[in-house]
């Protein structure tokens, strides 16, 4: 009898062994990878850390990530670790000063893998031995609508810019559209701004370390390509200064360019 007992533990012990080994197999397929390694002083003592940006890899679609995190290791093994999102593809990271403390921080990008290409832009700073998001600065406020004899004109709030665009070359096409009647305006219509295409570190006033984004700006549909508009901003007392914007037209030869 209890040579019987022992026997159904046994067997119960194990059955219990393989079904947790089928339950790692799973989890193992989810492993954190590490997507760069960098090595820079970000805290400011002069001593170099191990900058990591890990996440989970999807077994189904590889270019996907899932659980993205920022991970950074001082000397002694102090670690600062904070979640970045929670899926994207894969991120770069650029490490420079970019808020002018003389201290490194760390600009991250990021597709988010949908259909409209866009990214997510992250930029942290230690602080008082704490990592601290820094927000980065919101695209341009652009108002904008399409005026008669195929032309457009944009006013950019930020700085209160005003552009004009011509867009006798494509004429054909919004006459075929129905946006415009032998070249007047059917209705009042706007052109479509994006936010961010892209947003990179760049010397923006002098040595001085900043963002520089880029904003894409459509007509009638998200080929017809208008202009792209660049911004330049400076971190300065804890604010993002609008620097400069630059706009330039896109020419019907040149869209896809
Ligand atoms: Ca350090
Ligand atoms: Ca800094």
């Amino acid at each position: 009898m209890k040579k019987e007992m022992l026997f159904a533990f046994a067997a119960f012990f194990f059955m219990s062994l393989s079904a947790l080994s089928v339950v790692n197999a799973v989890e193992e397929t989810n492993e954190i990878k590490i997507l760069s390694e960098e090595s820079a002083d970000v805290t400011g003592d002069g001593i170099e850390d191990s900058i990591y940006i890990k996440a989970e890899q999807s077994d189904i679609d590889k270019k996907l990530l899932r659980n993205i995190f920022l991970h950074i290791e001082e000397k002694d093994g102090k670690v600062h670790k904070t979640p970045l999102d929670e899926s994207g593809e894969k991120p770069s990271i650029d490490i420079k000063d970019v808020n002018n403390d003389g201290v490194n921080d760390l600009f991250i990008s990021m597709p988010t893998g949908g259909s409209e290409q866009l990214s997510n832009f992250y930029l942290y700073t230690i602080e008082d031995e704490k990592l601290t998001e820094i927000s980065v600065p919101e695209p341009l406020v652009i108002q904008s609508e399409f005026l008669n004899h195929y032309k457009a004109k944009i006013n950019i709030e930020n700085n209160n810019k005003s552009y004009k665009f011509n867009m006798k070359d494509r004429a054909k096409e919004y006459e075929s559209l129905g946006v415009y009647y032998d070249g007047m305006l059917n209705e009042p219509m706007e052109l479509m701004v994006l936010a961010y295409d892209t947003l990179e570190l760049a010397k923006v006033k002098g040595n001085k370390w900043g963002l520089v984004g880029i904003q894409n700006i459509y007509g009638t549909h998200e080929e017809d390509h208008i202009a792209k508009i660049e911004s330049s901003w400076l971190h300065h007392k804890g604010e993002w200064k609008l620097i400069k914007t630059k706009v330039k037209q896109v020419k019907k030869e040149d869209e896809g360019k």
